[in-house]
């Protein structure tokens, strides 16, 4: 077999890729470990940028999202009792966009297939070779049989988890990497949301986030040691907890309660690989860099390094003009980087840290009242959740 740019992974980053690549002329197949129903179904990120859903939209894949995604002009930051909205519309003049990464995905899946696209879902042993040299391949066994793709490129979208970054030979890569003393709880809900906009909580117990998917389902985390098993979480232990933290009956507002769909455990860690390059190989998205989702930045991420990439082999293609693909890392990593710093920041305001004391505490409070006194300081969180930065 022989394409133009073999791609490992049907996550958002991959799919896209294929997507973007195809409207350039360019052809390429998704070797993707899972079943379609496995990735359509897996619950992640919400919360999409003003530049996420454009692209989405100029590349023909946001009609859904245009319908069904919630425009939210703010969010609502608790703490001590008290609530101060950061109404990013005033802030910016932008918002953001509720729209689960699954449906993303979806709508990815359903244009390539349209388009003839090819996606192997449940490719098994797939492995990278000669992506120092001109003609890099992909081995995978797919229904039974082992066979090869042979490639111009090889884009490495598989994740945090995935086979082509640990296949870069050892010195070849500088890590960063700062794990967090705590993970997420998170819980899906068949219960209306109570209200429009999210709700992040700072709480002597430990953090929580109200977010949503659509009018009938709310999306809510806990945090919750890294070693938690889902299980010790009964649903009456879960909604206490939740009711606790995120304050309810402060306002009059009240955190309505439904059937828990689904709940899982995120660790929380922030990581960076550079360069994002090795000879004819390029990782994107959360294969080359993974933020806390404090800062609903991962999914961002992941569409900021594809839109870059797939321009930079369209310039290759195109005029034989390799400077795209030269500067690819260099120019991903800037906004990765300011990226990191934002999540960190958010993840640092609002969680319980245990191995800190008092005085740690008192900051993170005084850091709180000046983000919600302070016009330039809300202002300058409001500029990075919308994601305004410009490369
Ligand atoms: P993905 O989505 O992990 O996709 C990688 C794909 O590669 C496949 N794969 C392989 N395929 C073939 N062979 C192998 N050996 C393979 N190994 C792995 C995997 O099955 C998978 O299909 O990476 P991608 O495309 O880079 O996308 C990144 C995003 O998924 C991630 O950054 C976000 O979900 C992070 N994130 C959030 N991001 C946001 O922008 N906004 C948010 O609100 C937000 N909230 C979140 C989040 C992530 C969370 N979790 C669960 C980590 C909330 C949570 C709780
Ligand atoms: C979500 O809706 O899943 C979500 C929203 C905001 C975050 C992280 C996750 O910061």
């Amino acid at each position: 077999m022989r394409t133009q740019v073999g791609i490992v992974g049907a996550g958002p980053a991959g799919l896209l890729l294929s997507h973007l690549l195809h409207r350039c002329g360019i052809s390429s197949v998704v070797l993707e470990a899972r079943s379609r129903r496995y990735v359509e179904e897996r619950i992640r990120a919400g919360v999409l940028e003003q530049g996420t859903v454009d692209l989405l939209n100029e590349a023909g894949v946001g009609a859904r999202m245009q319908r069904e995604g919630l425009v939210h002009h703010g969010i609502e930051l608790r703490f001590s009792g008290r609530n101060h909205r950061i109404d990013f519309a005033d802030l910016t003049g932008h918002g953001v966009t509720v729209y689960g990464q699954h449906e993303v995905v979806k709508d990815l899946i359903a244009q390539r297939l349209a388009d003839g696209g090819d996606i192997r879902f449940e490719a098994e042993e797939v492995s990278v070779q000669d992506v120092e040299t001109a003609r890099p391949r992909i081995r995978f066994r797919h229904a039974g049989r082992s066979q090869e793709l042979d490639c111009d490129f090889i884009a490495g979208c598989d994740g945090f988890h995935g086979i082509c970054r640990p296949s870069i030979p050892a010195g070849q890569l500088t890590t960063y990497d700062r794990v967090y003393p705590f993970a997420w709880l998170g819980i899906l809900a068949q219960a209306a949301p109570s209200q429009d906009e999210l709700i992040y909580a700072n709480h002597p117990d430990g953090f929580a986030l109200y977010s949503m998917r659509s009018p009938e389902i709310t999306r809510l985390y806990l945090q919750c040691r890294p070693d938690e098993d889902p299980a010790d979480w009964s649903d009456d232990r879960i909604w206490s907890a939740l009711h606790a933290r995120l304050g309810d009956g402060a306002d009059g507002w009240r955190l309505n309660e439904g059937p828990i769909l689904q709940k899982s455990v995120t660790p929380m860690r922030s990581f960076v690989t550079e360069p994002m390059r090795h000879g004819r190989m390029f990782l994107a998205g959360d294969a080359a860099h993974i933020v806390p989702p404090t800062g609903a930045k991962g999914m961002n991420l992941a569409v900021a390094d594809i839109r870059v990439l797939a321009a930079a082999l369209d310039g290759f293609y195109r005029r034989g003009d390799e400077a795209g693909l030269d500067g690819y890392s260099a120019t991903c990593l800037r906004r990765i980087w300011r990226m990191q710093r934002f999540s960190w920041w958010m993840t640092s305001m609002l969680h319980r840290f245990d191995d800190k004391g008092d005085f740690d505490q008192r900051v993170q409070l005084a850091e709180l009242e000046y983000v919600t006194s302070s016009r330039a300081a809300s202002e300058s969180l409001a500029e990075n959740y919308v994601g305004l930065m410009r490369r």
